[in-house]
């Protein structure tokens, strides 16, 4: 069997950029707006009134501080709460696959690659713009890429299964190259007038690299080991699909955007993860200290603080495991790997890290990584 390592990343970041004093004064009209219109009814106790979001909450509670968004006029306009992203000609690369090139070019540039290098292209994200053709296979055409290309969806753990699916591909010696992109376009199904998670997302797009470790650029990362784990949860989803077309309610309705029970969540996934980052480190012969640093989903700062703390024995330095949530919120798959993306240019030979996803499914995937010289 070949060695498979990362070779590269990417990361493409979108210009617009919302702090949550914005995005909750904009929550807060659309509140004000959504209880003057149904002012009778308030007063007569036959619904609830809208109660306002706050910045000092948001912080506390997850540790973000702003997100990226491809839109930032329609999510901040109380009329619109959502992203105004125009419909494209066939003709035109779309949306989801143009962010993607622009994340896999810097991979593609970092690694010293040229598009007909690469074997194959794997798409991995929470949600896909269309059904087909794939996205994977309109980023392999703009990209001049051969061999194959396909989409896979794991939610927020879409990208350590898409590495390890890269990983056998080349183990197996079905590729030798493989390129594996996470365009998160989160705004697109986040829920801007539900106070308990209008903050959460942003949108971005990253890219890996995947290589036969004989064909990788020096200075590439050994991959020690990789694994995953599924276990059915209905405590994040999200509805929408094509069978909608036929539900009374429109394909607008709450439960056809992210919807999740945020307290559930937390506790149930955090000893999830802990418990299987460390039997995967016992599978390894490895222990929590011998990590320098844990590229961590970004899904909440707290979240991470206890998950580190259960692999390390002690709380996480920054330093032992960043965070970007503060800037980026959580974008889902790409989370952990704008984490390594951005902190690891200060690894030396020998060095060993984790990069660790968890979301939806549940579902979580532990990518154990070794600097090279
Ligand atoms: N402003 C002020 N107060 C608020 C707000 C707000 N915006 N929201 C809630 N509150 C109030 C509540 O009403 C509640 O008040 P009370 O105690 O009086 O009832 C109080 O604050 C506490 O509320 P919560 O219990 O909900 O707050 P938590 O401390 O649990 O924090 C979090 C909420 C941040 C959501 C937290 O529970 C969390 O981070 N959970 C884990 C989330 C997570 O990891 N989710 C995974 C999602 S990722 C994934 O896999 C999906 C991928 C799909 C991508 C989708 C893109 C859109």
């Amino acid at each position: 069997m070949k060695n498979a390592v990362i070779s590269s990343t990417g990361l493409w970041t979108p210009p617009h950029s919302i702090s949550n004093e914005e995005l909750v004064a904009s929550y807060n009209a659309w509140a004000d707006n959504w209880n003057r219109e149904r002012d009778a009814d308030i007063a007569s106790g036959l619904i609830e009134p809208k109660t306002h979001s706050s910045v000092e909450f948001i912080e506390k509670a997850s540790g973000i501080k702003s997100r990226y968004v491809m839109n930032k006029t329609g999510v901040l306009d109380p009329d619109i709460m959502a992203p105004r992203i125009p419909e494209r000609p066939n003709e035109q690369i779309s949306v989801m696959a143009e962010i993607a090139v622009n994340a896999a070019r810097e991979a593609l540039e970092r690694a010293g690659r040229k598009p007909e290098d690469v074997d194959a292209v794997i798409c991995a994200a929470s949600n896909m713009q269309r059904a087909y053709p794939a996205m994977a296979i309109e980023v392999q055409q703009a990209l001049g890429i051969g061999g194959f290309a396909f989409d896979m969806n794991v939610a927020c753990s879409s990208a350590t299964f898409g590495i390890q699916t890269a990983a056998d591909f080349v183990r197996s010696g079905s590729a030798r190259s493989v390129l594996m992109v996470n365009p998160e376009i989160c705004s697109g199904h986040l829920n801007f007038t539900d106070r308990d998670s209008h903050f959460i997302f942003g949108d971005v797009a990253t890219a890996v690299l995947v290589e036969e470790e004989s064909f990788a650029p020096a200075g590439h990362w050994k991959i020690l080991g990789t694994k995953l784990k599924t276990e059915f949860s209905n405590n994040i989803r999200n509805n929408f699909g094509f069978l909608n077309r036929a539900a009374p309610e429109g394909i607008g309705a709450p439960d056809k955007l992210f919807k999740q029970e945020g307290r559930k969540v937390f506790k149930e996934v955090v000893p999830m993860v802990a418990t299987m980052i460390n039997e995967h480190l016992d599978e390894l012969g490895l222990q929590g200290t011998d990590l320098r640093r844990l590229w961590l989903h970004q899904a909440n700062a707290n979240m991470n603080r206890l998950i580190s703390t259960k692999v390390l024995g002690h709380e996480a330095s920054a330093d032992e495991s960043p965070t970007v949530l503060d800037t980026y919120a959580n974008t889902s798959s790409a989370g952990s790997i704008i984490a390594f993306h951005k902190h690891s240019e200060d690894f030396v030979s020998g060095d060993k890290g984790l990069i660790c996803s968890f979301g939806a499914g549940y579902s979580a995937g532990t990518v154990f990584v070794e600097k090279t010289a």
